[in-house]
Protein backbone atom coordinates (compact mmCIF):
# COMPACT_ATOMS: atom_id res chain seq x y z
CA UNK A 1 0.00 0.00 0.00
CA UNK A 2 0.79 3.53 -0.58
CA UNK A 3 1.92 5.61 2.01
CA UNK A 4 -0.95 7.72 3.22
CA UNK A 5 1.21 10.46 4.80
CA UNK A 6 -1.31 13.56 5.32
CA UNK A 7 -0.36 16.86 3.62
CA UNK A 8 2.43 19.57 5.12
CA UNK A 9 2.90 17.20 8.08
CA UNK A 10 6.18 15.79 7.54
CA UNK A 11 7.32 12.98 10.12
CA UNK A 12 11.30 13.63 11.12
CA UNK A 13 11.67 9.99 9.55
CA UNK A 14 10.59 10.66 6.37
CA UNK A 15 13.34 13.15 5.89
CA UNK A 16 16.02 10.48 4.24
CA UNK A 17 13.68 8.66 2.07
CA UNK A 18 13.96 8.01 -1.26
CA UNK A 19 13.16 9.77 -4.05
CA UNK A 20 10.95 7.70 -5.26
CA UNK A 21 8.95 7.64 -1.92
CA UNK A 22 8.97 11.44 -2.17
CA UNK A 23 7.32 11.41 -5.57
CA UNK A 24 4.66 9.44 -4.35
CA UNK A 25 4.61 11.92 -1.24
CA UNK A 26 3.97 14.92 -3.32
CA UNK A 27 1.46 12.76 -5.96
CA UNK A 28 -0.22 12.33 -2.35
CA UNK A 29 -0.02 15.74 -1.20
CA UNK A 30 -1.37 17.31 -4.45
CA UNK A 31 -4.55 15.01 -4.69
CA UNK A 32 -5.36 16.81 -1.07
CA UNK A 33 -6.56 19.69 -2.89
CA UNK A 34 -8.69 18.31 -5.70
CA UNK A 35 -12.24 17.39 -5.44
CA UNK A 36 -13.14 14.21 -3.76
CA UNK A 37 -14.09 12.38 -6.98
CA UNK A 38 -11.16 13.11 -9.25
CA UNK A 39 -8.76 12.10 -5.89
CA UNK A 40 -10.52 8.80 -5.63
CA UNK A 41 -9.86 8.14 -9.61
CA UNK A 42 -5.65 9.25 -9.23
CA UNK A 43 -5.37 6.90 -6.12
CA UNK A 44 -7.01 3.75 -8.01
CA UNK A 45 -5.48 4.11 -11.12
CA UNK A 46 -1.73 4.78 -8.84
CA UNK A 47 -3.22 1.13 -7.39
CA UNK A 48 -4.09 -0.37 -10.70
CA UNK A 49 -0.26 1.06 -12.09
CA UNK A 50 1.56 -0.49 -8.65
CA UNK A 51 -0.35 -3.53 -8.95
CA UNK A 52 0.86 -4.02 -12.78
CA UNK A 53 4.71 -3.56 -11.62
CA UNK A 54 4.00 -5.78 -9.02
CA UNK A 55 2.40 -8.34 -11.66
CA UNK A 56 5.31 -7.95 -13.80
CA UNK A 57 7.99 -8.27 -11.80
CA UNK A 58 9.50 -4.88 -11.32
CA UNK A 59 7.91 -4.02 -7.77
CA UNK A 60 8.27 -6.81 -4.97
CA UNK A 61 5.25 -7.35 -3.84
CA UNK A 62 4.58 -7.12 -0.18
CA UNK A 63 2.16 -8.08 0.80
CA UNK A 64 2.68 -11.72 1.10
CA UNK A 65 5.80 -12.85 0.85
CA UNK A 66 8.08 -9.88 0.53
CA UNK A 67 9.52 -11.11 -2.69
CA UNK A 68 8.93 -9.88 -6.52
CA UNK A 69 6.87 -12.67 -8.49
CA UNK A 70 9.53 -13.06 -11.14
CA UNK A 71 11.96 -14.17 -8.04
CA UNK A 72 8.44 -16.69 -7.36
CA UNK A 73 8.43 -17.60 -11.14
CA UNK A 74 12.72 -18.36 -11.29
CA UNK A 75 11.99 -20.34 -8.55
CA UNK A 76 9.35 -22.26 -9.33
CA UNK A 77 11.11 -22.98 -12.40
CA UNK A 78 13.97 -24.03 -10.70
CA UNK A 79 12.17 -26.71 -8.49
CA UNK A 80 10.13 -27.78 -11.91
CA UNK A 81 13.49 -28.40 -13.50
CA UNK A 82 15.21 -30.32 -10.46
CA UNK A 83 11.93 -32.58 -10.35
CA UNK A 84 12.48 -33.27 -14.00
CA UNK A 85 16.39 -33.89 -13.09
CA UNK A 86 14.93 -36.03 -10.52
CA UNK A 87 12.80 -38.30 -12.51
CA UNK A 88 14.78 -38.55 -15.85
CA UNK A 89 17.96 -39.62 -13.05
CA UNK A 90 15.49 -42.48 -11.67
CA UNK A 91 14.78 -43.08 -15.49
CA UNK A 92 18.97 -43.74 -16.00
CA UNK A 93 19.64 -46.10 -12.97
CA UNK A 94 16.44 -48.20 -13.84
CA UNK A 95 17.69 -48.60 -17.78
CA UNK A 96 21.71 -49.18 -16.53
CA UNK A 97 20.39 -51.89 -14.31
CA UNK A 98 18.06 -53.31 -16.26
CA UNK A 99 21.14 -53.59 -19.03
CA UNK A 100 23.17 -55.29 -16.14
CA UNK A 101 20.31 -57.83 -15.66
CA UNK A 102 20.99 -61.33 -17.42
CA UNK A 103 18.16 -62.04 -19.50
CA UNK A 104 19.65 -65.49 -20.72
CA UNK A 105 21.23 -66.10 -24.05
CA UNK A 106 20.21 -63.85 -26.81
CA UNK A 107 18.63 -62.07 -24.03
CA UNK A 108 15.74 -64.46 -24.68
CA UNK A 109 13.86 -63.29 -21.40
CA UNK A 110 13.45 -59.52 -22.05
CA UNK A 111 10.42 -60.16 -24.22
CA UNK A 112 8.31 -62.48 -21.37
CA UNK A 113 9.54 -59.53 -18.89
CA UNK A 114 6.42 -58.63 -17.21
CA UNK A 115 4.18 -61.28 -18.77
CA UNK A 116 2.14 -63.87 -16.19
CA UNK A 117 1.03 -67.32 -16.60
CA UNK A 118 -0.60 -69.20 -13.72
CA UNK A 119 -1.80 -72.56 -12.43
CA UNK A 120 -4.32 -73.62 -10.16
CA UNK A 121 -2.78 -75.85 -7.55
CA UNK A 122 -5.07 -77.51 -4.14
CA UNK A 123 -6.17 -74.40 -2.43
CA UNK A 124 -4.05 -72.45 -4.07
CA UNK A 125 -2.97 -69.92 -7.52
CA UNK A 126 0.50 -69.82 -8.25
CA UNK A 127 1.14 -67.05 -10.25
CA UNK A 128 4.64 -66.54 -12.28
CA UNK A 129 5.88 -63.48 -13.86
CA UNK A 130 8.89 -63.95 -15.80
CA UNK A 131 11.68 -62.16 -14.55
CA UNK A 132 9.60 -60.47 -11.73
CA UNK A 133 8.24 -62.33 -8.73
CA UNK A 134 6.25 -65.73 -8.13
CA UNK A 135 2.75 -65.69 -6.22
CA UNK A 136 0.88 -67.56 -3.99
CA UNK A 137 -3.12 -66.48 -3.93
CA UNK A 138 -5.45 -68.12 -2.13
CA UNK A 139 -8.57 -69.36 -3.77
CA UNK A 140 -10.69 -68.77 -0.99
CA UNK A 141 -9.87 -65.33 -0.64
CA UNK A 142 -7.04 -63.65 1.17
CA UNK A 143 -4.00 -61.42 0.78
CA UNK A 144 -1.62 -62.77 -2.13
CA UNK A 145 1.69 -63.85 -0.94
CA UNK A 146 4.90 -63.02 -2.56
CA UNK A 147 7.40 -66.42 -3.01
CA UNK A 148 10.11 -64.45 -4.12
CA UNK A 149 12.05 -61.71 -6.66
CA UNK A 150 13.70 -62.37 -9.42
CA UNK A 151 17.22 -62.89 -8.62
CA UNK A 152 19.14 -64.52 -11.17
CA UNK A 153 18.99 -67.34 -14.35
CA UNK A 154 20.46 -70.78 -13.32
CA UNK A 155 21.15 -74.05 -14.41
CA UNK A 156 19.77 -77.39 -13.32
CA UNK A 157 20.33 -81.06 -13.84
CA UNK A 158 16.83 -83.01 -13.61
CA UNK A 159 16.50 -86.81 -14.24
CA UNK A 160 12.60 -87.37 -15.41
CA UNK A 161 10.41 -89.61 -16.87
CA UNK A 162 9.59 -88.32 -20.23
CA UNK A 163 5.97 -87.72 -20.48
CA UNK A 164 4.11 -88.93 -23.35
CA UNK A 165 1.91 -85.59 -23.33
CA UNK A 166 5.92 -84.00 -23.23
CA UNK A 167 4.42 -81.80 -20.09
CA UNK A 168 7.53 -82.58 -17.88
CA UNK A 169 11.23 -81.85 -17.42
CA UNK A 170 12.82 -84.55 -18.98
CA UNK A 171 16.31 -85.13 -18.22
CA UNK A 172 19.74 -83.12 -18.64
CA UNK A 173 20.64 -79.40 -18.01
CA UNK A 174 17.48 -77.33 -17.56
CA UNK A 175 17.19 -73.60 -17.25
CA UNK A 176 15.90 -72.28 -14.02
CA UNK A 177 14.93 -68.91 -12.46
CA UNK A 178 15.54 -68.10 -9.15
CA UNK A 179 13.61 -66.16 -6.94
CA UNK A 180 14.18 -65.08 -3.57
CA UNK A 181 13.45 -62.69 -0.71
CA UNK A 182 9.64 -63.30 -1.12
CA UNK A 183 7.38 -62.80 1.89
CA UNK A 184 8.59 -63.98 5.03
CA UNK A 185 7.49 -67.37 6.78
CA UNK A 186 6.20 -67.90 10.24
CA UNK A 187 9.31 -69.59 11.91
CA UNK A 188 10.96 -69.83 8.98
CA UNK A 189 12.66 -68.06 6.30
CA UNK A 190 11.62 -65.33 2.98
CA UNK A 191 10.08 -67.53 0.80
CA UNK A 192 11.52 -68.57 -3.05
CA UNK A 193 11.06 -70.07 -5.71
CA UNK A 194 12.78 -72.19 -8.19
CA UNK A 195 11.34 -72.17 -11.82
CA UNK A 196 12.61 -74.96 -13.79
CA UNK A 197 12.03 -74.64 -17.46
CA UNK A 198 11.92 -77.15 -20.35
CA UNK A 199 11.13 -76.64 -24.26
CA UNK A 200 7.44 -76.39 -25.15
CA UNK A 201 5.14 -75.12 -27.70
CA UNK A 202 3.53 -72.61 -25.68
CA UNK A 203 4.53 -70.86 -22.04
CA UNK A 204 2.38 -73.32 -19.26
CA UNK A 205 3.26 -73.81 -15.37
CA UNK A 206 3.26 -77.75 -15.32
CA UNK A 207 3.29 -78.35 -11.64
CA UNK A 208 4.32 -76.75 -8.74
CA UNK A 209 5.21 -78.16 -5.32
CA UNK A 210 6.45 -77.16 -1.51
CA UNK A 211 9.71 -78.71 -1.61
CA UNK A 212 10.47 -77.55 1.96
CA UNK A 213 8.60 -74.99 4.10
CA UNK A 214 8.19 -71.81 2.17
CA UNK A 215 10.50 -72.89 -0.50
CA UNK A 216 8.46 -73.48 -4.11
CA UNK A 217 9.19 -75.30 -6.79
CA UNK A 218 8.12 -74.92 -10.43
CA UNK A 219 8.16 -76.97 -13.48
CA UNK A 220 7.13 -75.01 -16.69
CA UNK A 221 7.66 -75.36 -20.69
CA UNK A 222 8.07 -72.18 -22.72
CA UNK A 223 9.51 -71.65 -26.20
CA UNK A 224 11.92 -69.58 -24.78
CA UNK A 225 14.10 -72.40 -24.29
CA UNK A 226 13.78 -74.63 -27.21
CA UNK A 227 17.38 -74.85 -28.92
CA UNK A 228 17.78 -73.07 -32.43
CA UNK A 229 17.30 -75.92 -35.15
CA UNK A 230 20.19 -77.12 -36.32
CA UNK A 231 19.96 -75.06 -39.49
CA UNK A 232 18.59 -71.97 -37.80
CA UNK A 233 22.27 -72.45 -36.18
CA UNK A 234 23.98 -72.43 -39.39
CA UNK A 235 21.58 -69.28 -40.75
CA UNK A 236 22.68 -67.27 -37.08
CA UNK A 237 26.73 -68.28 -37.90
CA UNK A 238 25.90 -66.51 -41.39
CA UNK A 239 24.87 -63.47 -40.14
CA UNK A 240 20.80 -64.46 -40.36
CA UNK A 241 21.24 -64.31 -44.02
CA UNK A 242 19.98 -67.50 -46.42
CA UNK A 243 22.64 -68.78 -48.72
CA UNK A 244 21.76 -67.72 -52.56
C1 LIG B 1 0.97 -70.23 4.11
C2 LIG B 1 1.44 -70.69 2.74
C3 LIG B 1 2.16 -72.00 2.83
C4 LIG B 1 3.25 -71.96 3.87
C5 LIG B 1 2.72 -71.44 5.18
C6 LIG B 1 3.85 -71.23 6.18
O1 LIG B 1 -0.03 -71.05 4.58
O2 LIG B 1 2.29 -69.73 2.25
O3 LIG B 1 2.67 -72.36 1.57
O4 LIG B 1 3.83 -73.23 4.07
O5 LIG B 1 2.05 -70.21 5.00
O6 LIG B 1 3.36 -70.76 7.40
Amino acid sequence: MLKQTPPFVRPSQHRHQTNQTNREYVVFKITEYLPPSLRNYIQTQLRSLRQFLIENGVLPDTSTTGESKAVTDARNRLTTAKNERDARQMELNTSEEDLRKDYGPGDIFRALKGTCISKDSGEYTYELCWMEHTTQKPKKGGMDTTMGYFTRLDEIEVDEEERPDGKGLGSGKRVALRYENGAHCWNGPARSTVVILACAESSEIWKVVEEEKCSYRMEAGTPAVCEPQADEKEKRKKGGKDEL
